[in-house]
């Protein structure tokens, strides 16, 4: 069995940027699932901040590289190196800190559809492929067994 896990999981190495081969929707709907306490189908920036502190952000309210790419390739599997690349997309000023005022800076200028201080699945979708480093493939780069 563990045999088989292995040669599955290089498969998804070898083909996907993703372990789970989960696409970026995939990854935006998982989050949705997550983050969407009261379950109106819609995120509130209070839902955001608060699923976010608990990704390990320290006491200013930022998350270090390591914790992000900790948090992120244990939850939605993409690989180290793409979590690494997403994580540079997100840290516009590029001190390895992403703090909570940094990610809904950047999520708000998604709300436009409707432009309502929430965040519709179609908006966080459009966030995440507009930031998310594989936003444009499915399949993709091969990394190798290794
Ligand atoms: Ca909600
Ligand atoms: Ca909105």
């Amino acid at each position: 069995m563990k045999y088989l896990l292995l040669v599955a999981s290089c498969f998804c190495v070898a083909y996907c940027a993703n372990t789970m081969c989960w696409t970026v929707d995939q990854i935006a709907d998982q989050i949705l699932l997550e983050t969407d306490h009261n379950k109106d189908g819609v995120l509130q920036m209070s839902e955001l901040t608060d699923e976010i502190l608990t990704w390990g952000v320290n006491n200013a309210s930022c998350l270090t590289f390591h914790a992000f790419t900790t948090y992120w390739v244990a939850h939605y599997h993409d690989h180290h190196d793409t979590a690494h690349r997403f994580f540079s997309n997100l840290d516009q000023n590029g001190d390895e800190h992403l703090c909570l005022l940094d990610i809904a800076v950047q999520i708000v200028t998604y709300d436009n559809h409707p432009t309502d201080g929430q965040v519709q699945p179609a908006e966080f979708k459009a966030f995440l492929h507009a930031v998310h480093p594989d936003s444009h493939q499915n399949g993709g780069h091969g990394h190798g067994c290794q």
